[in-house]
């Protein structure tokens, strides 16, 4: 039989195994798994490297204007090209709704902005910001048919936050439909409130971002989603916990078998509050939402990663650059509130997750592969991705794990200006990434042409082992308000 490519010498790893084989491609996918492997027109010497599942972001907004309407930096070009030297062979960005737009208008036009761009393949999460009739007996049905089985609503921001209701109705037609609901939890109120002191005092330097949203606002509003989330007993997936009240919260929950899923980002592993106090605006480079906290939250954070809370470590790539097109579109000396909220990351979340993870001994490195790849291909339904297995697309990312060097702003490949990584040291980087067989990435080089990377149509939510939660009241078992049950 003919493969395209064999991989051959190196070490696999998978969600549960490290084993040394060679890997055999055929049309794309991996076609055999076996300790030799002979042939192959195109032959790669993985010898002393590990070889992987190729990442799958599922946090990353690419292409995207912010509800006040500035454009990331980063389009489906720049962004799956910083993401392919980070180790990914797969991004889901997502596709945001403004409000009173219907969903076909939102899928096209994230449509046309990817299309012809990526190299490597990507899906989307829908953003919902205005839950009408239409979106949810419409426009969200025809998405679940064309494969996007997600999508992310907001408890903060005024333009974006949709109410408890509006939540319990989108979170009804997602379980109808198979799929998942993502939600930014943080209570809205509690924020403005603290927004309006640090205003009447004066203080409104990037700083004070991090005061205005407390770890408390998080707790509450994760809290509270969990609450919705079990009334109509539907899947929820939190996305950039950052506070160990929130994880915990998760963690309880999870053990109770409620169909609930979270992630965590490097930003909230890797950075504390004092970032924001640079001189001048430069904290501003830190400022995202929620926001970076303390020490011993990184700790309890990477006690939550270690031990299965959360189902990935994403980047929340949110690039706005340091400059008037970015940060600084309402001005070099803009007060917090209007200073874009978010930092960029998708070509360090890998890196810096298997420098600080597994280099340093807090995770294995099956664990990075199902931080990194393979939970979100099962939870998001990209059913051919995030395994080394016959039959799997070659989505493969080949690493050395013993290179050191410093990150830098150049090797993240992107459009940004700055990196908050800038200077750490990192042990362990991707040299070669696959996708469908194809070398994307080789030794610093891209080898792929914008435009090969697909759209996936994904499936529904694997909810297998989660009983989940039935409310007294709407269960048919007891027969009072089973008729209403979703
Ligand atoms: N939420 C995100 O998920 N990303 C950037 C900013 C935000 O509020
Ligand atoms: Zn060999
Ligand atoms: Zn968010
Ligand atoms: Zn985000």
């Amino acid at each position: 039989k003919g493969f395209e490519t064999v991989i051959h010498g190196g070490t696999v790893v998978t969600a549960s195994e490290v084993f040394r084989a060679d890997i055999g491609i055929a049309d794309g996918r991996i076609a055999a798994v076996a300790e030799t492997i002979a042939g192959g027109e195109t032959r790669i010497d993985a010898s002393g490297k590990l070889v992987m599942p190729g990442g799958i972001e599922a946090h990353c907004h690419i292409a995207q204007e912010s509800s006040s309407k500035i454009m990331t930096a980063d389009d489906y070009r720049s962004g799956s090209i910083s993401a392919a030297f980070g180790g990914h062979s797969c991004f889901v960005p997502f596709a945001a709704q403004h409000r009173g737009q219907s969903i076909d208008d939102v899928i096209a036009t994230y449509d046309s902005r990817a299309e012809g761009n990526a190299v490597i393949d990507y899906s989307y999460h829908l953003i919902i910001s205005d839950p009408s009739p239409e979106v949810l007996e419409v426009g969200l049905p025809r998405a679940f048919a064309r494969g996007i089985t997600s999508f992310k609503v907001f408890m903060t921001y005024d333009l974006m936050n949709i109410g408890d209701g509006g939540m319990l109705d989108i979170m009804t037609v997602a379980k109808q439909n198979g799929a998942i609901t993502m939600v930014h939890a943080e209570n809205n109120d509690m924020v403005k409130w603290m927004n309006r002191r640090l205003a009447a005092a004066g203080l409104t330097q990037p700083r004070y971002h991090a005061i205005s949203r407390p770890a408390l606002a998080e707790e509450e509003a994760i809290g509270r989603a969990v609450a919705l989330a079990k009334l109509v007993d539907a899947p929820l997936f939190v996305v950039h916990c950052s506070t160990a009240e929130g994880a915990t919260l998760i963690q309880r929950e999870r053990l109770r078998g409620v169909k609930l899923f979270s992630e965590t980002c490097p930003q909230y592993l890797a950075l504390t509050r004092e970032a924001l106090d640079r001189p001048g605006m430069e904290g501003a480079k830190f400022m995202c939402s929620p926001p970076v906290r303390d020490s011993a939250t990184q700790e309890a954070l990477w006690r939550h990663v270690a031990s299965g809370t959360f189902a990935s470590v994403s980047s929340d790539h949110a690039p706005y650059r340091f400059d008037a097109t970015g940060k600084f579109a309402n001005g070099t000396e803009a007060p917090y509130p209007k200073i874009a909220n978010g930092m960029p990351g998708i070509g360090m979340r890998l890196p810096w997750l298997f420098s600080e993870g597994v280099s340093k001994g807090r995770i294995t490195l099956p664990q990075f592969v199902q931080l990194s790849s393979s939970n979100a291909a099962r939870i998001f339904g990209l059913d051919r991705k995030g395994a080394i297995a016959p039959g799997f697309d070659a989505d493969i990312a080949i690493w050395n794990p013993r290179e050191t060097r410093k990150a830098t702003l150049a090797d993240q490949h992107d459009n940004m200006d700055y990196t908050p990584f800038e200077g750490m040291e990192i042990t362990g980087w991707p040299e070669t990434v696959l996708s469908r067989g194809a070398v994307v990435v080789h030794q610093g080089a891209l080898r792929a042409e914008p435009g090969r990377g697909r759209f996936v149509a994904r499936r529904r939510v694997d909810l297998t082992g989660m009983p989940g939660y039935r409310a007294p009241e709407l269960d048919p078992a007891r027969n009072f308000g089973a008729e209403i049950a979703p």
